[in-house]
């Protein structure tokens, strides 16, 4: 009786689901805030500037009855210098490799150029695509409304969900909508991981978000991080970890060391800090400043930092 009642539920279960779903948008809109929100952990880095993702970061979402792998892609936008066209081609490139779309707007900006053209874009692609609007918190049910109108006009037929990914509010929704578009199959990650990043790579990235939140103007712009080593001392319960901020010109270099090395203090220490959480251990974090004038130019270098 057991036997059978157990038999009787595998087959009425609902049968596994899995794929790939693209997070895209203008910049500075949302979308890596909505990726660490779905996971419940900090995957992607995050900053108030524009154009913050570089590279695209994946984030696996595993349940009991799925397996929603997301890529945060860098904001589209119009840029002609080789790192921007990168960026573009990069989010763009991913469009149709996905099961699904989800584009995100801002509800506390109007509708830019940038829309207009992401709409256009996806009117010619069958991926399905939801359209979010994301940082609710921030405006009144009022506005909500005409924004949603002009979406609507934008790109028609499309589901439309507000949300705020800094706060979680709308995001189950979301999450519904997705899973929906996901074919039957097999996880494509087994390991329970919630991301394919390296540590490497997020130690850097880490490191570049102190620089993207405490610098100012173009300097964020101008900088890079590479990491020289990576060192696990288990027996120690600490990770050593030296990196490389490249930046383009002397000028900037002096403002990244600060006076008396205050600024490259500040960047290791919140670095550092935000590094131990994730690693859940000691991390010894020792930065350097190396000028490279061409480096956003360097279609080498470039490639070499995942660019
Ligand atoms: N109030 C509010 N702020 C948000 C929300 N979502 C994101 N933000 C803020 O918006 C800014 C940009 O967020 P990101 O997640 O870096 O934006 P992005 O779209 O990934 O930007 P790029 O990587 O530059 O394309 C940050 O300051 C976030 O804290 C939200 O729902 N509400
Ligand atoms: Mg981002």
């Amino acid at each position: 009786m057991a036997e059978a009642e157990s038999k009787h539920k595998e087959k009425s279960a609902a049968p596994f689901r899995s794929g790939y779903i693209a997070i895209i948008g203008r910049p500075n809109v949302g979308k890596s805030t909505l990726l660490n929100q779905i996971l419940g952990e900090k995957v992607a880095i995050v900053s108030p500037r524009p154009q913050t993702t570089r590279n695209r970061i994946t984030g696996i979402r595993t349940t009991e009855t799925s397996q929603i792998v997301f890529l945060d892609t860098p904001g589209i936008h119009q840029g002609h210098s080789i790192i921007n066209r990168r960026l573009v081609d990069t989010a763009l490139q991913t469009l149709d490799e996905v099961d699904g779309v989800v584009w995100v707007l801002d509800a506390h900006d109007r509708i830019k150029q940038e829309e207009e053209r992401i709409a256009e874009t996806l009117t010619g692609v069958e991926t399905p695509v939801l359209i979010l609007i994301n940082k609710i918190d921030l405006v009144s049910k009022g506005k909500l409304l005409p924004l949603m109108e002009r979406c609507a006009q934008l790109l028609p037929g499309k589901e439309i969900v507000p949300v705020s990914a800094l706060k979680g509010d709308g995001v189950p929704i979301l999450l519904d909508i997705v899973e929906k578009w996901l074919a039957e199959g097999e996880p494509f990650f087994t390991g329970g991981e919630y991301t394919d990043q390296t540590e490497r790579f997020l130690a850097s990235e880490i490191v570049r978000e102190k620089v993207f939140n405490l610098t100012r103007q173009e300097i964020p712009y101008g900088v890079a991080v590479t990491i020289d080593e990576f060192t696990e001392k288990e027996e120690k319960n600490l990770i050593v970890i030296s990196a490389t901020i490249h930046t383009e010109r002397d000028s900037h270099k002096g403002i990244l060391i600060g006076k008396r090395g205050a600024m490259l203090k500040e960047i290791g220490q919140q670095a550092r800090e935000e590094l131990e959480k994730i690693f859940a251990c000691r991390v010894f974090l020792e930065l350097f400043i190396r000028v490279d004038a061409n480096w956003t130019l360097n279609p080498n270098l470039l490639t070499e930092m995942g660019l």
